[in-house]
């Protein structure tokens, strides 16, 4: 039995299977913007990501159960229990961005949550929403119906993963806004253990998997920046470059601007300083 089988690549981690039941779920440093992968690595983002998601597991076990068993020295690596994912993305808004503020301007709705007149960009929701989206093969995840989600899961998981993904939202907002960053919205995705039973898997609450604002920038009318990838997403416009891959390389002013800022976000978040986590992982599992 080798070590590990490759499983897949995703645009910035790698999965691979430990024995029937394990998988390894490897976070890199590589970072994409605009969909397209650039061709030069943020020093320490998949540790940073992998720190702050095994970070939100421990603290949200009392909401649900999830597949991390255990947490790597080299910190990027998360061995997690093997399950059979659903087919849907549970992503939940606290605030109108992105698509959910494009299918708002154009139908006053987002996935059936009817909402109120009059809301601007980037505004915050009256409570926050479940706007499940599909897993998109390629190209981009579409939001989808509550009928359509149903239909892919059945009504009683669809229920259970929309209980659990908005109490998941809201215990870490609170937390995220009480140190300085909104969580606009985050994206969870559930699978399935061999007993029935729903569980968290993948990243979650990671700036990849959400988008998370600098609160004291906050100011509704307008797009937001972007807390970790703004440096980014500036130097990719000033460059005029398309936004078909291959990406523009990043100049060291960038890349070190970025990495601080994922610092800033894990140390902000956790409360660990990021040294003494690569020193021993297991801190942030407190
Ligand atoms: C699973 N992905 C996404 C694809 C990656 C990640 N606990 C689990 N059990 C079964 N399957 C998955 C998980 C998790 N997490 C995750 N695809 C399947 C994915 C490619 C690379 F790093």
């Amino acid at each position: 039995m080798p070590d590990a089988v490759h499983l897949g690549s995703g645009k910035v981690r790698e999965l691979y299977a430990l024995d029937a039941g394990r998988l390894l779920l490897v976070a890199s440093d590589r970072i994409s913007t605009f969909d397209v992968v650039l061709p030069t690595e943020i020093p320490d983002k998949g540790r940073v990501l992998t720190g702050l998601s095994a970070f939100w597991f421990a603290r949200t076990r009392p909401i649900t159960p999830n597949h991390l068993l255990a947490l790597r020295s080299d910190a990027r690596s998360t061995e997690c229990r093997r399950l059979t994912m659903l087919p849907i993305e549970c992503v939940v808004r606290g605030y109108l961005a992105g698509s959910g503020w494009k299918d708002y301007q154009k139908t006053g709705e987002v996935c059936g949550h009817r909402l109120p007149p009059g809301l601007r960009e980037s505004d915050r929701l009256p409570a926050p929403i479940f706007t499940p989206a599909t897993k998109a093969t390629s190209g981009h995840d579409e939001n989808i119906t509550r009928e359509h989600a149903v239909r892919l899961v059945g009504a009683e998981r669809f229920a259970e993963a929309e209980r659990l993904s908005t109490a998941l939202y809201r215990f870490a907002a609170e937390h995220a806004s009480a140190r300085g960053i909104l969580i606009a919205d985050t994206k969870f995705e559930f699978g399935v253990d061999g007993d029935g039973r729903l569980v968290l898997g993948d990243e979650a609450l990671t700036p990849d998997s959400s988008r998370f604002w600098p609160a004291d920038e906050y100011t509704p009318g307008g797009p937001q920046p972007s807390f970790d990838k703004q440096f980014v997403r500036d130097f990719c416009e000033k460059t005029g470059w398309n936004k078909t891959a291959p990406g523009p390389a990043l100049p060291p002013d960038v890349v070190a601007g970025t990495r601080a800022r994922y610092v800033e976000a894990f140390e902000r978040l956790t409360g660990v300083p990021f040294t003494r986590y690569l020193a021993d992982p297991q801190v942030v599992l407190g």
